[in-house]
């Protein structure tokens, strides 16, 4: 087989790279390893900020994100006590939508963007001459090569694109944090209009949402959490405590839980995002801890620099684009990462008396601050996709 740009993960990055790349008239094959259903159906992010809208909006995927999807204004940040709204409109008149990553994902496959599902043994080849391509197993366990211009890796944290820069020029930041989320999906209408960050004493909690029906709650638990541990009164009972129950008169409404889970936290660079014909988008380069929703934001924010950089290479021969993508992704890709580290430590426990009044004091001045709320509402609501 051949293409001009053979995209590995059929995940938002991967698919989203190839309706751009077919808008603009270039060619392009994705390969995926997990079957259609479950790519469709792995629950992550619901947070869209305001640029991924704009350019969702801009390449016609924006129609049933507006009519199904919730705009909000900002958010809530609360501790024991206070609870504060920061308002994104009023302080940099951006918003941002509560639309699932499950959503985004059925609307690109509704775009007509297929996949070659269920493949294995992944390798990329050659990735540092002209002729660059990929070997795999299709669904049949048949051995297949695709040949191609581009090869982009799309294909998350644990996917093998990462890995085809060499050691000698691949270079990668990380940090860990010694805390996880548990999270829920619960059928039962929001105890909000909008999301909450609530710092506690006992550990952060996140009172996010779906839609009218459906909840989205997570729990600051210690790494290595057995769910066993966790049953559903339990995580309701502390949901109410962090979220403050009672406090002013509001209510958590607990309702049947669909789906638990625990997630590692973990902050990840790798650099650079290109090397000779293989580009580097989303996951596949970066992983940043779930607080300030960025991880799906910063996948999309890559593939809208990316398509027109591979465009002007493909089409036109002019490569200047190209040469500056990770760069110019990087730079945006920092940004977030700082910006979901402070968010993370802002709000999480540590067990540390001295950094807890250091987190409330931060707090106080994000949520009385105009200087220090435009800060939080300008990294929430998004930097624009050329930062
Ligand atoms: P994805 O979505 O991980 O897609 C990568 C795709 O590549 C495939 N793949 C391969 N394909 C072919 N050959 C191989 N050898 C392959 N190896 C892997 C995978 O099967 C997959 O389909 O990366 P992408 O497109 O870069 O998109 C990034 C976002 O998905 C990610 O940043 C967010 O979902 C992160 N994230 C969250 N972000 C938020 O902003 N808010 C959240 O609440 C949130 N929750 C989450 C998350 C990520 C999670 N993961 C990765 C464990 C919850 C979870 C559980
Ligand atoms: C979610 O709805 O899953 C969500 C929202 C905001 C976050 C993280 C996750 O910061």
């Amino acid at each position: 087989m051949r293409t001009q740009v053979a995209i590995i993960g059929a995940g938002p990055a991967g698919l989203l790279l190839a309706h751009l790349l077919w808008r603009g008239g270039v060619e392009a094959v994705v390969l995926e390893t997990r079957s259609q259903e479950y790519v469709a159906s792995r629950i992550r992010a619901g947070i869209l900020e305001h640029s991924t809208v704009e350019l969702l909006d801009s390449v016609g995927l924006g129609d049933r994100l507006r009519a199904e999807g919730f705009e909000h204004r900002g958010i809530y940040l609360q501790w024991p006590g206070e609870r504060h709204h920061l308002d994104f409109v009023d302080l940099t008149g951006r918003s941002v939508w509560v639309y699932g990553q499950t959503e985004v994902q059925k609307d690109l496959v509704a775009a007509g963007h297929e996949a070659i599902y269920e493949i294995t043994d992944t390798t990329l080849h050659d990735v540092d001459t002209e002729r660059p391509y990929v070997t795999f197993r299709d669904a049949d366990g048949v051995a297949r090569r695709l040949n191609a211009d581009v090869v982009v890796g799309c294909d998350g944290s644990f996917g093998p694109s990462r890995h085809a820069i060499p050691d000698g020029v691949r270079r990668t930041w990380e940090k860990t944090y010694p805390y996880s989320w548990l999270g829920i999906l619960a059928d039962v209408a929001p105890s909000t209009d909008e999301l909450i960050y609530a710092w506690h004493p006992r550990g952060f909690a996140l009172h996010s949402l779906r839609s009218p029906t459906v909840s989205r709650l997570y729990l600051q638990v210690p790494n290595g959490t057995d769910l066993a541990d966790w049953p559903d009164d339990r995580v309701w009972d502390e949901l109410a405590v962090r979220l403050g129950h009672g406090q002013d008169g509001w209510t958590l409404t607990p309702g049947p839980v669909t789906d638990k889970s625990v997630l590692p936290m973990r902050s990840f660079v790798q650099t650079p995002m290109r090397h000779g014909r293989l580009f580097l988008a989303g996951d596949a380069a970066h992983i940043v801890p779930p607080t300030g929703a960025k991880g799906l934001n910063l996948a999309v924010a890559d593939v809208g620099l990316l398509a027109p950089a591979l465009i002007a290479l493909l089409r036109e021969k002019d490569a200047t684009l190209a040469d500056r993508y990770s760069a110019d992704a990087l730079r945006r890709v920092w940004r977030c990462t700082h910006f979901s580290w402070w968010m993370t430590t802002m709000l999480h426990a540590s067990g540390d008396d001295f950094d807890a009044q250091l987190q409330l004091s931060q707090l106080r001045w994000v949520t009385s601050s105009e200087a220090g709320a435009t800060g939080l509402a300008e990294n929430y609501a998004g930097l624009p996709i050329g930062f």
